[in-house]
Order: C-alpha cells, then sequence, then structure tokens
C-alpha cells in the first residue's frame, strides 16, 4: 500500500466517529504527516476534526500549532477537498497556502458548488503538489448524505422499521406497542445521535407519543432536528415531542396552517412550514430539508410515512428491527399497500443480517448510482 492510500485510510477511519456531530457542516478529518525527503521516515504531527456547529474545519485545526523543521517535508490528508471560499473564517485552501505545507491529498472532491474543484486549484496553482481522489469509493460511501444534499437536493433517508415476526408494527391499529427489544431500542438510540433528523408522521405523535431525542449517556447532545409532517395540526400540545423545543429544534411541515394552531407551537418555540395542499409533497419537503444542511434522514413511520417513501422511491436504506414472535391479523401492516421489502426486490439489496439477542437486525440498501454535477 503506498503511503498516500495508507493516511488517507487512517483519515476516514476515523472519519466514522464524527459521523452526525458536525450539523450543520459535513464531518472532516485531515492529518498533517511529517516526512524525510524521500519518505522513508514518515510519522503524524497533528490532527484536525471539524467542530461541533461546523466550524473551525477540520484543516484549519490540523494546522494549529505546528512546528515545521527544515530540510522535512509536510503533507496535509484530508478526508474532503480543502474549502476555497471564505467563509464564517479564512478558507482551509488560504491557510494551507500560508503554512509550510508541501503537499495536500484528499479523498472526495467537495461537490459544494462554492468549492467543486477550486480547492485543489487554487492549491495547484500556488505550486503545492496536490492529489484528489485517494480511496474516493470509501469516501463515497461515508458521505453519501451529504453528496445526495448537494447533489440531488435531498437528504439520504433511512427507513428504521421495528416490527414483528409478521411484519406487524403494532398489535392493533392506533395502539403504542413495544415490539423490538431492549438492545435494539439502544441502537436506534445511537443511530439517533449518528443523523441530523428524524421523521415521523402526526398520527405516530397522537399514538406514540414519543420523544425522538438520544437518550444514550453522553450522545444527548447530538439528538436530531425532528420533523413532523401533519395535515390540519391536530395535536395534543402536551404531547413528549412539544417538549424541551430549543434544546431539540422541531419543525412541522402542515398542509393547512391555522393561525391560532401555529402560534401556540410557535410559542413554544417549533417552527411550522405551512405548505399548500398541491405542494404538499415528500419531493418538496426533502427539498426543504435539503436546504437546510440535512444530509442523512431517518424515518421512523407510521406506515402511512414508509408507503409514501416507498411508492416515490425516496428511500435509500431500510433497517428492520424484527421480533422473534407473531403478532396476529389484528395487528398493523409496515405498509398500507401490502408492499414488501425483499433482497433482488426494486434495487434493494440486504447488506447484513445480525441477531441482536432474540430480534434480527436487516440492513437493506439501495443501488444508487452518484452522478457527478
Ligand atoms: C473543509 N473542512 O472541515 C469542512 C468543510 O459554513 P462554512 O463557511 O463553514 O462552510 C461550509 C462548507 O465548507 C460545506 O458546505 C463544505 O463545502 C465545506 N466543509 N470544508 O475544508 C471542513 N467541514
Ligand atoms: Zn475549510
Amino acid at each position: 500500500m503506498d503511503l498516500d492510500t495508507k493516511y488517507i485510510g487512517v483519515a476516514l477511519f476515523l472519519l466514522k466517529k464524527i459521523i452526525g456531530r458536525t450539523f450543520p457542516n459535513p464531518p472532516v478529518v485531515s492529518l498533517v504527516v511529517q516526512s524525510n525527503k524521500n519518505f522513508k521516515e514518515n510519522k503524524i504531527i497533528n490532527f484536525g476534526f471539524t467542530n461541533i456547529g461546523g466550524r473551525p474545519h477540520a484543516e484549519a485545526e490540523a494546522l494549529k500549532g505546528l512546528k515545521y523543521e527544515s530540510n522535512l517535508k509536510y503533507t496535509l490528508y484530508s478526508t474532503l477537498e480543502p474549502c476555497c471560499h471564505e467563509g464564517r473564517d479564512e478558507s482551509c485552501a488560504s491557510k494551507i497556502i500560508d503554512s509550510k505545507i508541501n503537499r495536500v491529498i484528499y479523498s472526495l472532491k467537495d461537490p459544494d458548488k462554492r468549492v467543486n474543484g477550486k480547492g485543489d486549484s487554487f492549491l495547484t496553482n500556488h505550486g503545492l503538489e496536490v492529489i484528489g481522489g485517494v480511496m474516493k469509493i470509501q469516501a463515497e460511501k461515508i458521505y453519501k448524505g451529504y453528496l445526495y444534499n448537494r447533489i440531488y437536493n435531498r437528504p439520504k433517508v433511512t427507513l428504521k422499521i421495528g416490527c414483528s415476526l409478521d411484519s406487524k408494527i403494532a398489535f392493533k391499529e392506533n395502539e403504542r406497542s413495544n415490539i423490538t427489544n431492549k438492545l435494539s431500542n439502544k441502537i436506534v438510540h445511537v443511530l439517533r445521535s449518528e443523523i441530523d433528523a428524524v421523521l415521523i408522521g402526526a398520527n405516530t405523535v397522537r399514538v406514540d407519543n414519543p420523544k425522538l431525542t438520544c437518550r444514550v449517556k453522553g450522545l444527548q447532545k447530538f439528538s436530531p432536528i425532528r420533523v413532523i409532517l401533519s395535515k390540519k395540526l391536530n395535536f395534543n400540545f402536551n404531547s413528549h415531542i412539544f417538549k424541551n423545543c430549543i434544546e431539540n429544534p422541531t419543525i412541522i411541515f402542515a398542509e393547512s396552517a391555522n393561525v391560532k394552531k401555529v402560534q401556540e407551537l410557535e410559542k413554544k418555540k417549533i417552527s411550522v412550514v405551512g405548505i399548500e395542499k398541491n405542494r404538499f409533497k415528500l419531493t418538496t419537503i426533502l427539498k426543504h430539508l435539503a436546504k437546510l444542511n440535512i444530509f442523512n434522514l431517518l424515518v421512523e413511520g407510521g406506515s402511512e410515512i414508509f408507503s409514501a417513501f416507498v411508492n416515490q422511491r425516496l428511500v435509500d436504506e431500510v433497517l428492520i428491527f424484527r421480533s422473534n414472535y407473531l403478532v396476529g391479523s389484528e395487528g398493523k401492516d409496515i405498509f398500507t399497500n401490502g408492499y414488501k421489502i425483499t433482497n433482488g426486490k426494486d434495487g434493494f439489496l440486504l447488506r447484513r443480517s445480525d441477531q441482536i439477542d432474540d430480534n434480527l437486525l436487516e440492513v437493506f440498501e439501495k443501488k444508487n448510482k452518484l452522478k457527478e454535477k
């Protein structure tokens, strides 16, 4: 393995640790390697991660406090092409130019139109050796949500389904049901810390009264933005989800925005987005979420919402947590239209299947070719 692949590999390994921690910016890991002249002796001398809140950027962190020695070479490795736009701070590319870095190696070209190759050219034009695209395929997998956001103007959509052996998500219609085991529920909480937003329908608020936060110790601050789709804002305003909306931002997309109800919700710091009936479509809502820099969206139900997403072919990944018992014909089906997710159907591929105590977790992924802009 060559040196550049080795160090980009390290950066991508670390990148997986900060997924969902850098909203509203994509996560990036940078590292600086010091080498002798013939690159026979090499060592990492600093790391940088995109901070919570998105700034400072990873490269800026990796360059902080470096002590350069003459006769040695310095390479900055980054999982994403360094930015060249002056945003909330000086651009990373400018900071690199002002440093004593000789080479810049990155994995993914930044699809953001403010960058998109311009970071690379800027550095090259200033005489640095620049190589992009190292381990690009691996990076694309990790950055899928970010790429979808910037290329397709929608987040990557993952359905999270908890069901019985016979694919029921509730024991009865309109009844809150705990079908999966404690361990599966814990995995879902960790998952919520890794995604940017979680979406449910109004009926799930009424029936399940969920909080949709991450309640794993230490990860609570990475709870997702909560998104609710509602036609008429017919809620019990004392539901859990309408509490603590400053710490846990909550957005409701409503078809008809009754002024009194909107005012009541806004008092609780909930943002209500009114959308006309003929524009109340998932694609409009996903576009809106993409604008808010939501890269990864977890859809947690209920069956009408799951069905709408599969019908409109807007699903990229499905996680099915399945219990080991049957619920029977009184139970509520995952999908309202009898749809079934199986390996090979409609482009869904079963990527893995893990036993979680007495539950089975199946991960289906849709093969989606990413197009360059
Ligand atoms: C980098 N390193 O660590 C990250 C980058 O809102 P701003 O000004 O912080 O810019 C956000 C954009 O910066 C984001 O859309 C993406 O293009 C890039 N993210 N770039 O060089 C980083 N997080
Ligand atoms: Zn930057």
